[in-house]
């Protein structure tokens, strides 16, 4: 089941309506131009741009319960991104879904879910993305995607409009998180209610980011070997690093921590889909930000498939030629 040479499909999924700020849109479009194809194609990838996907924006889409915006919205792209991304899974690709806002990691999921109902997830984030749509302090979907994928906190989710195709397809067990450091009350009753294994900023100051991988892996793939979903928000990252994005948060990964944590999920050989989500080009405060943090998403995103500090030799053979 491992994969060793890659064939990567990238779909751009250009969409807001899981948070407030404008821009968000525009990240598969910051990415693609610091580089991203090029990167994955010189790693020796075969890429299979699937291009942006178009987001219709439902009509007369009211708040849920007075909070909750755009459900209508964010559960149709939910469901056209699953059907895309289950697509591309299906036909052997290695799926990148480049958001957007996080709330896509909802269509994502599931769509990978569809052909491998065995998938683990690694959610690196500075946010857990568990408030339902009762607990949200916010009304953004964004910080909810969690909470309609497992299925123990189903009786704690409501319906709501725009989501009754959703079928929860995750276990607590399932899914681990990397790089806390912002949780709302209910979210963090949530977490430790449900015995939901988490790595903060703190663990990673206590036990470094080595060890937090060694016990990421042992609960995820302790038993059995199993496809891993990356989902990467890139506010995970230190604002210093990546201020071009909706909810920066103080105390981030630095850029070793980071590709760290990607470079080892590349070891293990069993990435099947990653998100790339919350790269928002219109909040860097000059055009070096901005470049600094599409940039700094090509970098994971690379490092996912294979790029290595220490560099890779995917054709000796040219060298010998040269030496
Ligand atoms: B992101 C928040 F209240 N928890 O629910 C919420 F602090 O995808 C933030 O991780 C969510 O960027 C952040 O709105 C969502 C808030
Ligand atoms: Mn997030
Ligand atoms: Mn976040
Ligand atoms: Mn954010």
């Amino acid at each position: 089941q491992k994969k060793s040479s890659h064939s990567v499909a990238v779909i751009g999924a250009p969409f807001s309506k899981g948070q407030k700020r404008r821009g968000v849109e525009h990240g598969p479009a910051a990415i693609r131009s610091a580089g991203l194809i090029e990167r994955l194609s010189s790693l020796g990838c075969s890429i299979h741009d699937i291009g942006d996907l178009h987001f219709a924006q439902v009509p007369n889409d009211e708040l849920y319960n007075s909070i909750v915006k755009y459900p209508r919205t964010v559960g149709l792209a939910s469901k056209l991104l699953a059907e895309e991304v289950s697509k591309a899974v299906g036909a052997g690709h290695t799926c990148v879904t480049l958001g957007g806002d996080h709330s896509l990691a909802f269509g994502s999921i599931t769509g990978h879910a569809q052909h491998c109902p065995d998938l683990c997830v690694i959610w690196v984030d500075a946010h857990a993305d568990i408030n339902t749509p009762l607990t949200t302090p916010s009304g953004n979907l964004h910080g909810q995607p969690v909470s309609f994928l497992l299925r123990e906190l189903q009786d704690k989710v409501p319906p709501i409009p725009g989501f009754s195709w959703a079928k929860p397809c995750l276990s607590t067990s399932d899914i681990v998180y990397i790089g806390l450091r912002d949780l709302d009350p209910a979210e963090q009753f949530i977490l430790k209610n449900y015995n939901i294994p988490y790595f903060s900023m703190r663990h990673i100051d206590c036990m470094g980011i080595k060890k937090v991988m060694e016990k990421a892996f042992e609960a995820l793939l302790g038993r059995r070997e199993r496809p891993i979903h990356l989902s990467f928000d890139i506010d995970a990252f230190d604002p210093s690093l990546a201020p071009a994005t909706g909810t920066p948060v103080i105390g981030g990964l630095t850029y070793r921590e980071g590709i760290y944590i990607t470079e080892e999920i590349y070891n293990t050989g069993m990435l099947s889909a990653l998100d790339l989500v919350e790269v928002n080009p219109l909040l860097g405060a000059t055009s070096e930000e901005v470049k600094a943090t599409a940039s700094l998403a090509v970098d994971v995103v690379a490092s996912c498939f294979g790029q290595a500090r220490e560099g890779s030799h995917t054709r000796p053979d040219l060298i010998m030629d040269v030496l």
